[in-house]
C-alpha cells in the first residue's frame, strides 16, 4: 500500500507454498490423542542408566525432530551438542558435580531442599558418565545472518523449551529415556564444549536406556482440572 506523503517502500514476502494438512475424521482425531496421551503418560524420568549404546541415526533423527519446533521469527535459536566421548562426559560430571556440592551445601534453600528429598536426588551424578549421550542444549541470544552479520534472536528461551519438548517426547517415542538435568549454574558447559558467550546453556539432557531394575519414584501427576480452565 501507498500511503500518500511517504515514500512507497517495496516489501519482500517470503514465497508461499500451499499447506500440506491432514483433514481427520473426529474417531480418528479421539483415536490419535488417546494413543499419543497413553504413550506420552507411561514418559518417566529416570536417574539410573544403562550403559548401552544408542544405534547409530536414532538421536539425529529426533534431533531433526527437535529442528522442526515453532520459533520466533523461524530463526530456531538453539544449539545442541551431543556427547558421547568418555573423556569429555568426565569433564562434564566433574564440573557438574562442584555446582551441586555448592548447591545441597548452601545455595539450594530449606524449602528446596525439602521439595527434593522425595526424589532422593543429590551431589553424585555418576549418569553422567554411564549414559551413552549427553544433549547439551543451548539457546542463543544473538546468531549469523546469512551475509555473516550477527543478529538478534526473539524469544529464545520460549523457543528453545518447545524444541526441548519436542525432543524428549521424540526420545521417548523411540524407546529412549532421558532425564532433564539442570546442575546451576552450568556455564561450565560452555567452556568444555566451545561453545560462545552468546550461548546460554539450557538444559543438560542425559539420554540412553534404563539400568536394569531401574527404580522411579512413586510419583502422582496432577489432575486436568487443577491445571486447566475452560472458557466455552
Ligand atoms: N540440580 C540438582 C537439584 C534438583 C533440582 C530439581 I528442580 C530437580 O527436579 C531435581 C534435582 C540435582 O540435579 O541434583
Amino acid at each position: 500500500m501507498v500511503v500518500e506523503g511517504q515514500p512507497s517502500k517495496t516489501v519482500f514476502k517470503m514465497d508461499q507454498t500451499p499447506l500440506v494438512f491432514e483433514q481427520l475424521s473426529e474417531q480418528e482425531m479421539q483415536s490419535r490423542a488417546t494413543c499419543l496421551w497413553e504413550l506420552l503418560s507411561s514418559r518417566r524420568t529416570i536417574r539410573d542408566f544403562s550403559d548401552r549404546p544408542i544405534p547409530e541415526g536414532v538421536l539425529e533423527r529426533c534431533l531433526e525432530i527437535a529442528n522442526t519446533a515453532p520459533s520466533g521469527a523461524n530463526l530456531q535459536p538453539w544449539h545442541f551438542s551431543v556427547i558421547k566421548n568418555p573423556q569429555i562426559k568426565k569433564e562434564i560430571r566433574d564440573a557438574a558435580q562442584a555446582e551441586e556440592r555448592a548447591f545441597y551445601q548452601s545455595r539450594a534453600s530449606a524449602q528446596w531442599l525439602e521439595t527434593l528429598k522425595p526424589l532422593g536426588t543429590d551431589t553424585h551424578k555418576p549418569f553422567l558418565e554411564t549414559a551413552p549421550a549427553l544433549i547439551a542444549i543451548f539457546q542463543k541470544a544473538t546468531q549469523k545472518t546469512p551475509d555473516n552479520k550477527t543478529s538478534q534472536t526473539y524469544y529464545p528461551k520460549e523457543s528453545t523449551g518447545i524444541a526441548t519438548g519436542f525432543l524428549i517426547a521424540s526420545l521417548h517415542q523411540v524407546g529412549l529415556a532421558c532425564l532433564t538435568h539442570t546442575p546451576s549454574p552450568m556455564g561450565f558447559l560452555n567452556k568444555i564444549l566451545g561453545r560462545p558467550a552468546s550461548e546460554k546453556p539450557f538444559l543438560l539432557l542425559v539420554v540412553g536406556f534404563p539400568a536394569e531394575n531401574c527404580q522411579v519414584p512413586h510419583i502422582h501427576r496432577r489432575d486436568l482440572e487443577e491445571l486447566c480452565d475452560f472458557f466455552e
